[in-house]
Parts: C-alpha cells; sequence; structure tokens
C-alpha cells in the first residue's frame, strides 16, 4: 500500500518563510478574526467567548503546525533514532494555558484577547477537557509529552481518539451517576485530521501455512475483518524551545473495499450495521483503572491502535533506512505504557515473519531490543490476562505466536532450573485453566529489554514479591523510573501568582530545571517572604471556594485548612480512612467543643469505576457526611465537608494550588507511585501520607520534619496481613473514639432512613482480612492529624515548611524522569 505523508519527507517541499505567523499582540489579534470571519462565519463584532476561544486556538495551532514542520525535518536530516511512546490513554486536559505559557505569549494573547473584549480566563473556560484517559497513568504520559517536546527528544505519542472520554461524574442525592462525556461534540481545534497515511488493521479470520521457497514454513492469515485506522494529530509544544511534537491518535474507520462490497450485495441496512461497529472500535475510553476490562471491545481497541501504530513506524523506518531490519533497533525504540499495547509484541514478530520474511531469532532478537515495558501495578487483580479461547479468536495467528515465544522461553527456563515445574508453571506466559489464560505482563515482561517500575519502593517490590522469578532469570532487565510531573502545567500555569513570587526571587530557570528551586530555600526563615507566600494561598483558596460556592452551593472559609484529597475512587487509596477521620473530629467538636481543633475544609474528588460498586458507595457515604456535618449547627461551620463532582484535568488546576494538607493515605504497598502527591508539593501543601510509593522518596527530599507520617510500612501491611496481630474488633474494643466512629456507620447517624445503607462498608472495616488494613491504621493516623492540626495553628511554621516542600522537589519533574528514560531505556542521549 502506497502512502505518503508530509510530515517527514523532508525533501522536494517548497521551503516556509523563517516565520510565517508572528505572534506580537496585533498579529494575533489579527489571525483570531481572520479564523473567526473565515473559518467559522462570524461576525467579529457579534461573536461569543466561544467563537473567540476557537479562534485563539486555530491561532496557536498555526504558529505550533509551522514549528512541527520545522521539527520533523530536523529528525529527519539527522536520521535519529526515534521513540515511540505508545499508551492506550493520554490525559491531556485543557490545551489553550498549556500552548499559551509554552509558546510564551501569554502575555501577547491576553492582550489581544483584551483588545477583543473578553477575558481570558472566560475565553479558556470555554474549552472541554481532552479526557481520553482514567488517571495517573493517562497524566503520566501527558505529562511525559509535554517533557519530551521540551527536551527535544525524537518522539513520537501513539493512542485512540476516544469519541467519548472518561464519563461526565453527576452527583445526584449524594450518588455517582455516569453520563457520556461527548467531548467532540464542537470538534476540537487541536487536532489535525490526516487523509493519511491510512491502514487496514485485521480480526478473527484464520490461519493457514505453506511452506515458502527454502521450505520454510510460513503462516498466513486469512478471511479476516478489516477496519481502518485514521490518523489525527495532535500537537505538544515544548517549552520556549521551537521544538513540536506531535500525538498520533488514531480512529476507526470502515474501510472503502468493505463498504463497496458490503453495500454492492444488497442488504443496505446490514451493511450500515457493520460499519457502524467497526467504527464503534475507537468510541469510547474503558472505565475501570485497576481492574480488568476482559472484554472482546478492549482487546481490539489494543490491538487496533497497535497495528496502526507499527505500520505507522515501520513505513517510516522505510523511508529514513534501506539497509533493511538489521538497523532496526537502532532507529527504533518503543515504549509501552503499562501491558495495554503488549499485543505489540507479537505483532511486530507477525509483521517481520510473516511480511518481511525475517527468521525467528532474527525477528525475536529485534523485537527485544525494539521494547520496553512499564508496570503501573502491585496489584496481582490489575494485571491484564486474556482468555486463550478470546484471544485466539481475535487474533488467531498472534495466539500461534504468542505459544510459540512462551515454548521457547520455558525452555530456556528449564534449562536453568532443570526438573522445578512450579517455576515453569509460574514464569509461563499462559496460565493453565480452566479458562487458559495470556498472562499479558509476562509477555511484555519476556518480549522487553527493559522492564521499569515508577517508584523506588514499587519497583523494589517487583523485583522481590510480584516478579521475583523473572528478575532472578533475567537479572538487570528490571529498573527503576521514578515518575515525575511537568512544572510547566503544574507549577506555572496553574499557580502563576506563586511562580512569580518564585520568579522574583530565584528567576525563571526552575521552569526547565526543576532542582533551582533549592535556591529558595533561605526564603524560608525570611518573614516578609512568608507573608507574600500567605498572601498567593490565600487568594487561591478564595478562588477555590468561589468555585465552590458555584459549583455546590456551599459556603466554605478560606482561613479553614484546607484538606484535600482528589484522585480515583479507590479502596486501596483509603477515602474511607479520611471519612472515619472526619467522623472523629465531629465527634470530638460535638463532646468538647473542640477549642483546639482548627478549622479545617475537607474537600474530596474522584470518580469510581461504574461497576465498582463499592467505591461508589463511599462516595455515597462522604456526601451523606457530608449533609449531616455542614447542616449541623452545633460545630459552628468549623469543619466542613465538600465532594467535589466531576474531577478532571482542569477542574486538579484550580483545587492543587488552593490546598493546604495533600492526602496520600494508601495501604503501604500498594500504590505504584502517585504523583498527586508530587503535584500538591510542589504548590506548597504539606503531605500527610503513610510510606507508599513515591512518597517515601518525597520523605527522602523534603526531609522528615517537613511530612507527615503515619502507619505501617509495605512489610508491616505484608506481614499482617498473614500473622494478624489485632482484629478490628480487638481495636474497637482497646480505643472508645474509634468504636464510635465505627458505631456512628452502623446506627443510621449518616443514612437517616436507611439504618443499614452503609453495612457493606462497615463489614469490610470490620472483617479481620481487611486487604487494606484501615482499621489498623486509624489510629496511627488520627494521632498524625492531631500533629498536622498543631502545626496549622502556627502559620509562620506551617509555611515554612510549606516553601521547603516546594524548594525541594526537583527531583519530581517529569523533565528529570524522561531524561532516565531516554539515556537509560532508549538509549538517546539528552543534551
Ligand atoms: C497509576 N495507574 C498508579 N492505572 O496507580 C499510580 N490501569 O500509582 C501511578 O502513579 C500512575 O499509574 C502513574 O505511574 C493507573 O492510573 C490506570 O489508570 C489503569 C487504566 C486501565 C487499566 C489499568
Amino acid at each position: 500500500q502506497k502512502v505518503e505523508s508530509q510530515s517527514d519527507s523532508g525533501k522536494d517541499a517548497p521551503s516556509c518563510p523563517e516565520v510565517f505567523f508572528k505572534t506580537n499582540t496585533e498579529a494575533i489579534k489579527d489571525n483570531i478574526i481572520h479564523h473567526l470571519m473565515s473559518f467559522q462565519g462570524r461576525d467579529p463584532e457579534r461573536s461569543g467567548p466561544t467563537d473567540v476561544y476557537k479562534s485563539l486556538a486555530y491561532t496557536m495551532r498555526d504558529i505550533m503546525v509551522e514549528k512541527w514542520i520545522s521539527t520533523q525535518k530536523t529528525f529527519y536530516a539527522k536520521k535519529k533514532k526515534r521513540v515511540y511512546y505508545l499508551s492506550l490513554e493520554f490525559l491531556i486536559g485543557r490545551s489553550l494555558g498549556n500552548s499559551l505559557v509554552n509558546l510564551g505569549i501569554m502575555e501577547d494573547a491576553k492582550k489581544a484577547i483584551e483588545g477583543l473584549g473578553f477575558d481570558m480566563s472566560e475565553i479558556r473556560d470555554q474549552e472541554e477537557d481532552a479526557g481520553l484517559g482514567n488517571g495517573g497513568l493517562g497524566r503520566l504520559a501527558a505529562c511525559f509529552m509535554d517533557s519530551i517536546a521540551t527536551l527535544k527528544i525524537p518522539a513520537y505519542g501513539y493512542g485512540i481518539r476516544y469519541e467519548y472520554g472518561l464519563f461526565y461524574q453527576q452527583l445526584i442525592d449524594g450518588y455517582q451517576v455516569e453520563t457520556p462525556d461527548n467531548w467532540l461534540r464542537y470538534g476540537t481545534p487541536w487536532e489535525f485530521e490526516r487523509r493519511v497515511p491510512v491502514f487496514p488493521v485485521r480480526f478473527y479470520g484464520n490461519v493457514t501455512g505453506y511452506l515458502d521457497d527454502n521450505g520454510r514454513y510460513r503462516a498466513k492469515w486469512v478471511n479476516t475483518t478489516d477496519v481502518m485506522a485514521m490518523p489525527c494529530d495532535i500537537l505538544v509544544p515544548g517549552y520556549r524551545n521551537d521544538h513540536v511534537i506531535n500525538m498520533r491518535l488514531w480512529t476507526a474507520r470502515a474501510s472503502r473495499d468493505f463498504d463497496l462490497g458490503f453495500f454492492s450485495q444488497g442488504d443496505y441496512i446490514s451493511a450500515v450495521q457493520s460499519k457502524v461497529s467497526s467504527e464503534t472500535i475507537s468510541k469510547v475510553l474503558y472505565p475501570p483503572d485497576h481492574n480488568l476490562a476482559g472484554q472482546e471491545l478492549r482487546l481490539k481497541q489494543q490491538y487496533f491502535f497497535v497495528a496502526a501504530t507499527l505500520q505507522d513506524v515501520i513505513r517510516r523506518f522505510k523511508k529514513n533506512n534501506r539497509e533493511g531490519f538489521g538497523k532496526f533497533s537502532d532507529a527504533v525504540a518503543i515504549q509501552l505504557n503499562d501491558t495495554h499495547p503488549s499485543i505489540a509484541i507479537p505483532e511486530l514478530m507477525r509483521m517481520l515473519l510473516d511480511i518481511e520474511g525475517l527468521t525467528w531469532e532474527e525477528a525475536w532478537d529485534i523485537c527485544v531490543k525494539t521494547f520496553a515495558y512499564t508496570n503501573h501495578t502491585l496489584m496481582s487483580e490489575a494485571l491484564e490476562k486474556w482468555t486463550v479461547d478470546l484471544l485466539g479468536r481475535v487474533l488467531p495467528r498472534h495466539l500461534e505466536i504468542i505459544y510459540e515465544i512462551n515454548r521457547r522461553f520455558l525452555e530456556a527456563v528449564a534449562q536453568s532450573y532443570p526438573g522445578d515445574i512450579n517455576r515453569l508453571r509460574n514464569m509461563s506466559i499462559i496460565e493453565e485453566g480452566p479458562p487458559k489464560m495470556v498472562r499479558m505482563a509476562h509477555l511484555a515482561i519476556v518480549g522487553s529489554h527493559s522492564v521499569n517500575g515508577v517508584a523506588a519502593l514499587h519497583t523494589r517490590l517487583l523485583k522481590d514479591r510480584l516478579f521475583h522469578d523473572f528478575h532472578r532469570f533475567y537479572p538487570g532487565k528490571f529498573n527503576n523510573k521514578t515518575n515525575g510531573i511537568t512544572p510547566r502545567r503544574w507549577l506555572l500555569q496553574a499557580n502563576p501568582e506563586l511562580a512569580a513570587l518564585i520568579g522574583e526571587h530565584i528567576g525563571d530557570d526552575w521552569v526547565t530545571d526543576l532542582a533551582q528551586l533549592r535556591r529558595l530555600e533561605p526564603c524560608a526563615d525570611d518573614p516578609e517572604f512568608r507573608r507574600r507566600w500567605q498572601d498567593v494561598k490565600r487568594a487561591n483558596k478564595v478562588r477555590l471556594a468561589e468555585y465552590v460556592k458555584d459549583l455546590c452551593s456551599l459556603a466554605i472559609d478560606p482561613d479553614s485548612m484546607f484538606d484535600v484529597q482528589v484522585k480515583r475512587i479507590h479502596e486501596y487509596k483509603r477515602q474511607l480512612l479520611n471519612a472515619l477521620h472526619v467522623i472523629h473530629l465531629y465527634h470530638r467538636i460535638l463532646r468538647n467543643g473542640g477549642e483546639e481543633i482548627a478549622s479545617r475544609t475537607v474537600i474530596f474528588g474522584g470518580k469510581a469505576a461504574p461497576s465498582y460498586w463499592r467505591a461508589k458507595l463511599i462516595i455515597k457515604l462522604i456526601t451523606s457526611i457530608a449533609d449531616v456535618i455542614n447542616n449541623d449547627p452545633r460545630i459552628f461551620g468549623r469543619l466542613k465537608v465538600v465532594f467535589l463532582p466531576n474531577y478532571t484535568v482542569s477542574q486538579a488546576e484550580k483545587i492543587i494550588p488552593a490546598a493546604d494538607l495533600s492526602e496520600q493515605i494508601s495501604t503501604a504497598g500498594t500504590e505504584a507511585s502517585g504523583t498527586g502527591n508530587m503535584k500538591f508539593a510542589l504548590n506548597g501543601a504539606l503531605t500527610i501520607g503513610t510510606l507508599d510509593g513515591a512518597n517515601i522518596e518525597i520523605r527522602e527530599e523534603v526531609g522528615e520534619d517537613n511530612i507527615f507520617i503515619f502507619g505501617m510500612t509495605a512489610e508491616e501491611a505484608e506481614y499482617e496481613r498473614l500473622n494478624i496481630s489485632r482484629t478490628p474488633l480487638q481495636i474497637c474494643q482497646a480505643n472508645a473514639e474509634i468504636n464510635d466512629v465505627i458505631e456512628s456507620l452502623r446506627n443510621g447517624c449518616f443514612s437517616p432512613g436507611n439504618r443499614d445503607l452503609f453495612m457493606p462498608l462497615v463489614e469490610s472495616l470490620m472483617n479481620k482480612y481487611d486487604p487494606y488494613l484501615l482499621l489498623l491504621d486509624l489510629e496511627s493516623y488520627i494521632q498524625c492529624q492531631h500533629r498536622v492540626n498543631a502545626a496549622f495553628l502556627d502559620p509562620e511554621e506551617w509555611t515554612r515548611m510549606a516553601i521547603l516542600n516546594v524548594a525541594r522537589m526537583g527531583k519530581f519533574s517529569t523533565d528529570r524522569t524522561i531524561r532516565e528514560y531516554s539515556e537509560e531505556i532508549w538509549g538517546i542521549p539528552v543534551a
């Protein structure tokens, strides 16, 4: 199939003038007006904020595309090794603010917008979030793209252009209700829809074998059902460096052949139905975040985007390298964001064997050198598996290849450990049934040269526990890459006033060299600096209070402690532990007036997977606690509880800069890393947390006096699960306050009219096999919250700690993370 894209041909192209689109105030204004008229058919004098938003976005896209073209040309000219970051999720959020900041034209654009009679914040609020991800994993991919562009690494993101992103969450009577996120309803100005290259992707059918001229077995995959993959590019600008890369997101389209064939047979309606059904592949993002979806459509999504991506990768490789596949892994690195794209391993094998005619040994050598796999979870129930039955039906040739990979792999293991049948069973890519399953993590480990965890503890536990046998078999394959966040979005853009204050004291180099923040340390002891710091925090809190007022019709006090837990709702993340502490505070205020207790506003936000009823019941509990506490006149507003509906990236940008306290309270050994923890600390919130994920490294950086740590270690938690030292019942019997908390859940205090509503939660709390060990950590959590309370009552000391937190967050920039991936996994030195 002949495909030609202008994107990276780099030859015979008419050259652009040096700078085509100018970026001063007048030019931006003219360009907005031009877009209003030419593309939207609007009278500039009668345009509303949505029209102006769109026109400004198109203006930004114009500026970016020019830089993107020249970026691609440098990749081509220098024949650089390219990195492909494959992810089923890119949680981008809004793009306008980010592109204004990264292109360095925020101020000019503001003036242009004001010149047209609008206010920039109103314009920015017109943008829908691109919610093409669930949570941390998807947001990490988006932060990575920002750092990759900023560090000028020749890379591309590849994923799916979901028509519906993560569902919209409403709260009705305190319950989560999901509605579709139709984010493309009015189109998005940020993408370029491309007509080329378009690739066919095949499903189902069967495999026939034949012997080729050399007498070698060759497989042929036939009778398939085909879907076309059409690319959409979203441009990602680096920070003020004229470098622009792209994410290529695929949309499923019925193929033209298919149209002609089926429609000519005369059954018009069935033909349309089949067309619709093939286009459903890219319709919707799956919302379970730590559970297997297991459905056929999810597998088809994974294969669809992988197959299209690898065709694009090989097309580009062939264009730039005429010497054949020997040099493939010198030219291409593919990073798999979790196992979701790991069907890429047998797919590349298939292409090299069945299409390119390489031998198994040649093909396998290329695969292992090309692929690298990032693991994001320690929970075995979250590891992806497909039944052999399903995989063999949807992708029969891939199942054959997986079996052959496994056969060769087990043979090698058996050589190292003769007679160790148990080890073979545990390490096998195929899990014995019934039903027989393909373990995608094992496939990803075997088929990659690098397997990385996302925080030091996580990687240690992968090596010592979850994948211990693999670590012994492949010494050196496992490595750590502690996560990060991009300081462009999460400080400069989300918290411009804090960024400006920092800039006044240490200049702006921190934006691309976050370790520079260390130079703020002396400011922690400067009372004047602390006062200004407090002013910034308070202004952010006032803004959040206004937002809460608008959204929830609830008044909250900007002088109270904003105690925040925002993230997906999950038992292991223990929002319930936080809720128990809230009940405890409530009881204390009722009991003795709670004079010594600082006013608090406890803010929750996050979505539960639609089928995860226990997580949804936790939401209902929080909203019910809020109803009771917020309406109890006896506590004089000293304690308020808010559940903000529909947590998104853009909401996070409003909440995080306003937080005083960041809740990072997962059971130790369950949260792979966390990245919210980093966002809060970078915005001057103090952390209350367990020794889990990256919290441990945050403590190392900020110092143990500047963070509130409580609870069991991962080792202690594991030990407790096996040798229950104290049962929840014994804990309640020994501690009257804890007993009161549980009792109030049991007796319907928060569910008037339905006493038993929260019994399932009580039962899990009181279960001595509670895997998340809530009651075992509750006492320590409450005591730790006492320390938080005391610290907050001393604003000077609190502020000092907050400044030191920010000053010591340098490690947690994705610039550092990406530099490590690039140099240690991809083999690309970073300038
Ligand atoms: C998160 N994982 C980790 N998964 O929970 C978090 N999973 O500790 C870590 O900081 C983050 O990854 C980045 O490394 C996820 O967010 C998912 O969203 C997910 C989605 C589909 C299937 C499985």
